[in-house]
């Protein structure tokens, strides 16, 4: 489908699907398209998407509207570019104009570091987040990419970590989780240099999965979102938080499990439970087999 009067701007390019705006956002845009797929935006280019406290809540609301949506399998993930100086960013991290003692300042004064929420919310989304990254994928915006379940990069983006030079360092995703996506001693290259790579150097590594020119990063993403929703959602639910276990620990095995319980309430076995407790008598499994 195609409808480009309606569709808002993100990136350049072709626009492939029909985007409808949703909600009322102030640092972020997000869309939803009629085939099954959303797109979140940070909308701060002049700042090269660095986020402050009140991007981070909304994009945990954007996400969470989604997670709510079961008309949504895929979402696109990315920043608004380019900028008036023709720069295009994914994200540059944590504002550091707002950064105050003990974490990021909003308008209320309170020091917070909730981009931890947004990364939680992203991994344990029972769909599949793709990063579009446009340019810069920075610091805390390298996180977010990295904790993505996959990662489509414009020719023209740069990745890398900032912390030891700016004050700051994320051990948690940020360090541990690029380890087990790069190996170990590139791991600590990127956090103990600071250096910055680039599209081809991040394929090599394994960081993201392919490279597109900026033009076509959008529509790459599309086509991407058309071929996973062809497929079974609730395999894919299932191996994201497969993939998942295997890092988060019980975290990730109540994300695993969860799972598990909702195809088991489907089942005659599940349901003779419950209609047994609702008419007040034994339950009688009888007809449900001791499989192998
Ligand atoms: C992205 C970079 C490399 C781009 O360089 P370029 O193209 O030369 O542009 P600039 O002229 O530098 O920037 C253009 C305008 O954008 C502003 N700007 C860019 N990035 C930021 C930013 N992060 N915060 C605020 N402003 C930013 C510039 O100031 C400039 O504006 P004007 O023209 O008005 O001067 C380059 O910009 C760069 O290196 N940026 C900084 C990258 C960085 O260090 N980010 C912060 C890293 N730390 C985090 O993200 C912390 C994450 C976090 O919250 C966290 C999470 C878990 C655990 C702990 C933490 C924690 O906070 O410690």
């Amino acid at each position: 489908p195609n409808n480009n009067n309606m569709s808002r701007r993100v990136l350049p390019g072709e626009i492939i699907t029909s985007w409808v705006s949703v909600g009322e956002y102030k640092d972020i845009l997000l869309d939803k398209s009629t085939e099954g797929i959303a797109r979140v935006a940070i909308n701060r280019p002049e700042k090269r998407n660095a986020f402050r406290p009140q991007t981070i809540s909304e994009l945990c609301d954007a996400f969470i509207r989604i997670r709510e949506d079961p008309k949504i399998g895929v979402v696109l993930f990315t920043g608004v570019g380019p900028s008036k100086d023709g720069k295009f960013a994914f994200c540059s991290g944590g504002d550091q104009a707002i950064r105050g003692s003990g974490g990021y300042l909003g308008d209320d004064g309170i020091p917070r570091l909730n981009v931890l929420d947004l990364q939680r919310i992203i991994r344990s989304l029972p769909k599949v987040v793709i990063a579009l990254v446009p340019g810069f994928a920075i610091g805390g915006g390298h996180v977010l990419h990295l904790i993505c379940d996959l990662s489509l990069a414009a020719d023209n983006a740069i990745f890398g970590q900032t912390g030891p030079k700016v004050g700051s360092f994320d051990a948690g995703f940020g360090s541990s989780y690029l380890a087990r996506v790069v190996g170990q001693k590139k791991a600590r290259e990127i956090w103990f240099l600071c250096r910055k790579y680039g599209a081809k150097e991040a394929l090599d590594m394994g960081l993201i999965n392919a490279i597109s020119p900026i033009n076509l990063l959008e529509s790459e993403g599309v086509k991407w979102a058309r071929e996973i929703l062809q497929n079974s959602p609730t395999a894919i639910k299932c191996l994201k938080f497969s993939f998942n276990a295997d890092t988060d620990g019980l975290a990730g095995i109540q994300e695993l499990a969860g799972q598990a319980t909702h195809l088991f309430y489907t089942t005659d076995e599940s349901k003779e439970g419950r209609n047994a407790f609702m008419e007040k008598r034994d339950p009688d499994f009888s007809e449900s087999k001791w499989l192998p």
